[in-house]
């Protein structure tokens, strides 16, 4: 018999009934994009409950990242990390710039600061560091960096809900942070995304960027697009902030129970939560190393024909796609590879089942 398929993941969804009441007051007024009252009113509660001062809701993180690359004024080359989702380095070819990849930090996931100025050009602008997993970067290392050879820092901040580092959002950080509500992420709106800027300048232009680049109905400041998150998406959103904290919790529950059962399972390394930060345990990585009696492929492979469909996030890296491996320069990712080709997401949301979550350990543990 077939068994029930356990996924990496699984959206946390309020109850139908709720949704619906928010629908129906939707219905209601007529008003379901464009800056409405939910839309607002869940800017106003993610900038309290994400202890940020002006965020702005998109349709989605990738269009999020596309704006703030513009509201920055961004040129020439951006130094970012082959060790992401490729939207991160889409956005940054998209918007016809040239990304520039620099290795990760050895044993980690983010990138390295040490590799950074060997990568800075006279056409460099930025950088675009990926708060991998939720594991915030070593955003004082790249601050002093920035500062000294005077780049803008876009954080993409799309894994890193609710993450706070020495005892502050982690998305106050950098001149912007990128954030995803994609449905496989730990707050979502179905699709979404926002940007948290830091003064309400800036709030005003990527606002007026995610709308055409209008000022009012007359003016239009620059060439826009149209990247603004509608009134469904918001009502979502207000009815999954109600829940989030029991979220987190529900997610911090299933990583215990990961680490527990699989600390000191031969060649296999668990994730370690980062002490200076409060974690969202969006994502539970583990490695897979030569102790393990198989590769990390043939896990994955085995673990499918068992119905759990964990996930190899992030392989390939970025700069072994199509888009990027004609563009590379001379340069190697020693440390990303090396994550790449050991990693593997487990299963991991709030309600995932006791005995899915039992499943998938067995599954593992029983070659050894
Ligand atoms: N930067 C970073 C660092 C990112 O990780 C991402 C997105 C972005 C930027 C861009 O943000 P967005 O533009 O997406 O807002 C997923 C997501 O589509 C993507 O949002 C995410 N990162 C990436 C890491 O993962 P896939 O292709 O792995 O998703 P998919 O459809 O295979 O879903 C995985 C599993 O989740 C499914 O097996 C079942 C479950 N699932 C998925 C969806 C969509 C559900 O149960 N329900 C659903 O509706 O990319």
């Amino acid at each position: 018999m077939q068994k029930k398929p356990i996924f990496v993941t699984r959206p946390a969804l309020p109850p139908l009934s709720e949704f619906m009441e928010k629908v129906a007051a939707i219905w209601a007024t007529g008003v379901i994009t464009n800056n409405g009252p939910l839309h607002q009113e869940l800017e106003r509660k993610l900038e309290e409950y994400l202890g940020v001062e002006h965020l702005s809701l998109f349709s989605n993180g990738t269009l999020a990242l596309l704006a703030a690359l513009r509201a920055l004024d961004i040129t020439g080359e951006v130094i970012t990390t082959p060790y992401s989702f490729v939207a991160t380095a889409h956005a940054v070819a998209w918007s016809g710039l040239t990304p520039v990849f620099v290795d990760t930090v050895p044993g980690g996931f983010n990138i390295d600061p040490t590799k950074i100025e060997e990568a800075i050009t006279e056409r460099t602008s930025a950088i675009l560091p990926v708060h991998c997993y939720g594991y915030p970067c070593d955003v004082e290392a790249i601050a002093a960096i920035a500062r000294k050879r005077s780049l803008k820092v876009i954080y993409d901040a799309a894994h890193a809900f609710a993450v706070s580092h020495d005892g502050q959002s982690v998305l106050n950080f950098g001149d912007l942070s990128v954030l995803s509500f994609h449905a496989t992420k730990v707050f979502n709106t179905f699709e979404g995304g926002a940007i948290v800027s830091p003064n309400a300048e800036m709030k005003a232009r990527i606002d007026s960027i995610k709308n055409f680049g209008f000022q009012d109905e007359v003016t239009v400041l620059e060439v826009g697009f149209n990247g603004k998150m509608s009134e469904i998406n918001a009502a979502m959103g207000l009815l999954q902030l109600n829940r989030i904290d029991e979220y987190i919790e529900g997610r911090r529950r299933v990583w215990n129970i990961y680490s527990e059962a699989l600390e000191g399972v031969p060649g296999i390394e668990v994730p370690r939560v980062p002490n200076l930060s409060t974690h969202n345990y969006s994502y539970y990585p583990i490695l897979i190393g030569d102790k393990y009696p198989e590769t990390r492929d043939e896990l994955y492979e085995r673990l499918k024909t068992e119905g759990v469909f964990a996930r190899r996030y992030f392989y390939p890296l970025i700069t072994d796609l199509n888009p990027y491996r004609e563009r590379l320069q001379d340069r190697t990712f020693v440390h990303a590879g090396d994550a790449a080709s050991r990693v593997l997401c487990l299963p991991l949301y709030p309600d995932l089942a006791s005995e899915d979550q039992a499943r998938v350990v067995e599954a593992i543990r029983k070659v050894m």
